[in-house]
């Protein structure tokens, strides 16, 4: 039954069918399916199809946005089932995107499970210079702050954050984590971030341990 609406979810993605993936999604939900796999083996899946024919230039920008289009609709509703973390929290973060990167879908899945895990999440959304990192850093008295990246060439932010933090005497005050398609674990030892989470799972269990818990 649940592959069988994973794979439902996988082809509505791939046919750009909004309806039909907003649907499966939803009897995901009252079949009392899990919904973070659906995610992970129905919706991700899918978008990682378009992603591959946009590369070999099959598809074009259009149809990226379309499939990006899809998978937000769906997973709005499956991340409505998500169980909110325990209170109280157990530290916070400030998230987002980085400066000229659009990209969030990712993001907010880190942010759902990190929400999830009783970590407070202040998302500050995407194409986010340093400053706004910082500055909602110091706002909201966060410990950590998390910078996603998915293009090579807006890779090279995530130094800058690290590098304004040093300017302003903050780096001891603020660790930083990144994480994001274009990047890996040497790219975050060689800019001195503090942690990097390949996936929004591994993402709860570094920042939980950053956090010291
Ligand atoms: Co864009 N795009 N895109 N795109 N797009 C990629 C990233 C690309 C790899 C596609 C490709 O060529 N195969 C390519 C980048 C190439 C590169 O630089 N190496 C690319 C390009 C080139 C572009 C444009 C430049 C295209 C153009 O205009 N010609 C343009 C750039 C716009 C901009 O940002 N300035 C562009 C635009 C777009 C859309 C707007 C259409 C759309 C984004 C919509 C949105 O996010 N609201 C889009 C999409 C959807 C993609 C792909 C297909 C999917 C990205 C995604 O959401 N993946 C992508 C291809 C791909 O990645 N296979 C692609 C699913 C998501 C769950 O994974 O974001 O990796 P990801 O997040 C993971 C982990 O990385 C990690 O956990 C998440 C969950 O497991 N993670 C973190 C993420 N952030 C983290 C932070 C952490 C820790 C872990 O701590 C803080």
């Amino acid at each position: 039954m649940k592959e069988a609406l994973f794979g439902e979810l996988r082809t509505a993605l791939e046919n750009f069918d909004v309806e039909t993936a907003k649907r499966v999604a939803q009897k995901v939900i009252d079949t009392n399916i899990n919904a973070i796999d659906a995610i992970e083996l129905g919706l991700l899946p899918g978008l990682r199809i378009i992603g591959n024919k946009f590369s070999s230039g099959e598809y074009f920008l259009p149809e990226l946005m379309l499939g990006a289009k899809v998978f937000k609709e769906a997973a709005a509703i499956l991340e409505q089932k998500m169980p909110l973390g325990e209170r109280p929290t157990k530290g916070t973060i400030v998230l987002g995107t980085v400066k000229n990167d659009v990209h969030d879908i990712g993001k907010n899945l880190v942010g759902t499970m990190l929400s999830m895990a009783g970590i407070r999440v202040v998302d500050i959304g995407v194409d986010c210079s340093p400053e706004k990192f910082i500055d909602k850093a110091i706002e909201v008295n966060a410990q950590i702050i998390g910078a996603s990246a998915l293009l090579t060439i807006t890779m090279e932010k995530q130094r800058e954050i690290i590098e304004v933090l040093r300017r302003m005497d903050l780096k001891k005050r603020f660790k930083v984590v990144v994480g994001g398609a274009a990047v890996d674990e040497t790219w975050a030892k060689e800019i001195g971030a503090d942690g990097y989470a390949e996936n929004a799972q591994e993402a709860v269990t570094l920042v939980s341990s950053l956090l010291g818990r």
